[in-house]
């Protein structure tokens, strides 16, 4: 142990320990804005500087560990005068208009310059400016760019994907797209963590909301929606609701309010997508094709980017089952338009997504028949969800449950979890399990691979019906290429492997809210195991709405209509 003492309180800390971490252990917080454990530990920023007796400067107290007699002051005047000027001139490259900025009250630079009292801007403003195409997803604004690094850490160290890069030096320091790159052109996956890992509004996805009004404003469109799985575990954080409080039955009732139409649960086709994809799976897998091991699932965007970029010679092993998102969009367009006796045209498809890549999903085309379009209109994130539901002033606190709509009701605890790593496999397996043996297994009899593997991949064997089938978890993009190339070398072997791009799945993706310094997809996920564990149906195969629309429209699953209408045709 190390013996210090921080603003005159004595304590024994293990070595090792960085200031900053002693002084949070007696409840000292010191100001930070670059800082993120274990992704950004470069005290690039300087606001958390302190002072320790005897030495002239300053220490940054993100990296710098304590020593043996140290004592420290964290709010001697010297720091004090310091970590002002130092908030003072990063304002000074900071194109503050914070009454239209999407991080306006989530903003770590708002808050500390409030907290530090910064009443005033000293300095001449000298804002970078730089040219981005608005329209694309991921939205950069040079002008609130702090050059904290997060950005470049999170996409090297997390992601592994090195599209953000640094440039210039002093004041002239400037972070941008790697190589001179144009980020269309830079295979960036769309995973979003760059974003939910900014301080400021630097980095947020493309405002889609007004899309949305105007499909409102026009009395011929009717707007339908679906709701992802892993939206329903975070879209009250934001709100002030409680977990308990913010039901997914809840948004139904917000978006009603909102003026649309029909709302239905991704779920429903979460639990379509088992069907098609783990018929596949066991097509594959009683063939024995050896040539197309492992299947990978095709749900997540942005890992289908990420193969397709990256891996190329391997993105025919991509099941070929659209995603649920995707899956229901063509259904909205063919039966559900049929059923209502209403043009396909007339159909707006909204999806709220806790994801980017989804945006760019949604850009795939739909031909069926006379209809030539998109299965899905518009995809607006969690966060987007959140901004309709305070630009309308509904008070989150009066929103009541309300039932989804039919005729795509149920939605089973199968479905719920794909939003969690792990899921998309348990429920594959489940429903695997059923159409290889005639029975239902457990249903908690795949639950080893839940849960957050933060540092590689998780594999698991299970046999069925005397038959091991060996599968592997992962999540983000850098544990997804320490897989991949363990895959390509032959070091491993399996026969399906689920990949989802960001950390923890969709509970962590890129279009939720935003918790400075906090990762919440462990706690989001677990709900959503939470919400399975209670819910009646708990195998996709047993959700009576699937049934029926197999019973009615695509006859069996891998049909030649399922083929046309809920497989990508490439
Ligand atoms: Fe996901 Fe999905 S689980 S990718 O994370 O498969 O975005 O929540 O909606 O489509 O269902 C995201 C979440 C989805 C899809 C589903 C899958
Ligand atoms: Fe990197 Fe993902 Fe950001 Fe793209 S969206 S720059 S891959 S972190």
């Amino acid at each position: 142990m190390v013996n210090i003492t921080i603003d005159n309180h004595t304590i024994a800390v293990p070595a090792g320990t960085t200031i900053m971490e002693a002084a949070a252990s007696i409840h000292i917080p010191i100001p930070k804005l670059c800082y993120l454990k274990d992704i950004n530990e470069i005290g690039a920023c300087r606001v958390c500087v302190v002072e320790i007796e005897g030495q002239d400067h300053l220490v940054t107290s993100c990296n710098n560990v304590v020593e043996e007699g140290m004592t420290i002051y964290t709010n001697s005047p010297k720091v004090r005068r310091n970590r002002k000027h130092t908030v003072e001139m990063i304002l000074s490259q900071h194109d503050a208009q914070c009454a239209t900025c999407v991080r306006s009250g989530n903003c770590t630079l708002q808050t500390i310059a409030n907290d530090l009292n910064v009443v005033e801007s000293p300095y001449k403003k000298e804002i970078c400016v730089e040219e981005w195409d608005t329209r694309y997803p991921l939205v950069r604004d040079a002008s609130k760019c702090v050059k904290c690094m997060r950005c470049i850490q999170v996409c090297d160290k997390i992601q592994g994907m090195h599209i953000w890069d640094v440039s210039g030096t002093g004041a002239r320091t400037t972070v941008g797209v790697s190589g001179n790159r144009d980020i269309k052109t830079a295979d960036c996956a769309l995973c979003g963590q760059c974003i939910t890992h900014c301080p400021t509004g630097a980095l947020r996805e493309r405002d889609d909301t007004e899309k949305l009004y105007r499909a409102l404003e026009d009395k011929d469109t009717i707007v339908v929606a679906q709701i992802a799985p892993a939206v329903r575990t975070a879209w009250g954080e934001s709100l002030g609701l409680s977990r308990e409080e913010a039901t997914v039955e809840k948004i139904v009732d917000a978006l009603r309010k909102i003026g649309v139409d029909y709302v239905f649960d991704t779920t429903f086709s979460a639990d379509l997508t088992i069907m098609e994809e783990g018929t596949e799976f066991v097509e594959r897998f009683t063939k024995g094709d050896l040539d197309l091991y492992p299947m990978f699932t095709s749900c997540c965007p942005g890992w289908v980017r990420f193969i397709k970029s990256q891996y190329p010679q391997m993105a025919n092993r991509l099941s070929s089952a659209k995603s649920p998102q995707e899956m229901f969009g063509a259904v909205m367009k063919t039966v559900f338009a049929k059923k209502m006796d209403i043009d396909p045209d007339r159909i707006f498809a909204l999806s709220i997504m806790p994801c980017l890549a989804k945006k760019d999903e949604r850009e795939k085309p739909l031909f069926h028949g006379e209809f030539a379009g998109h299965g899905v209109d518009l995809v607006l994130t969690t966060r987007e969800l959140d901004r309709l539901i305070r630009a309308d002033h509904i008070d989150p606190k009066t929103l009541k449950d309300s039932a989804f709509d039919a005729p795509f009701t149920e939605g089973t605890g199968a479905g719920v979890i794909f939003g969690a790593t792990g899921g998309v496999m348990e429920a594959a397996l489940r429903s695997a399990y059923y159409l290889i043996t005639g029975k239902n297994p457990e249903a908690d009899a795949f639950k080893e691979i839940r849960g957050v593997n933060k540092n590689g991949w998780t594999e698991a064997k299970f046999d069925i019906a005397g038959n091991t089938v060996e599968i592997a978890v992962v999540s983000g993009l850098q544990n997804t290429r320490n897989l991949m190339e363990a895959i390509r070398k032959r070091e491993v072997h399996y026969h399906f492997v689920e990949v989802m791009a960001c950390p923890g799945g969709c509970v962590g993706g890129g279009g939720q809210p935003i918790h400075e310094g906090k990762e919440m997809a462990s706690d989001r996920g677990s709900n959503l195991y939470f919400l399975d564990k209670t819910s009646q149906l708990r195998f996709s195969h047993e959700n009576p709405d699937i049934k029926h629309l197999y019973d009615e429209y695509f006859g069996s699953p891998g049909s030649h209509k399922a083929h046309q209408l809920l497989h990508v045709q490439e």
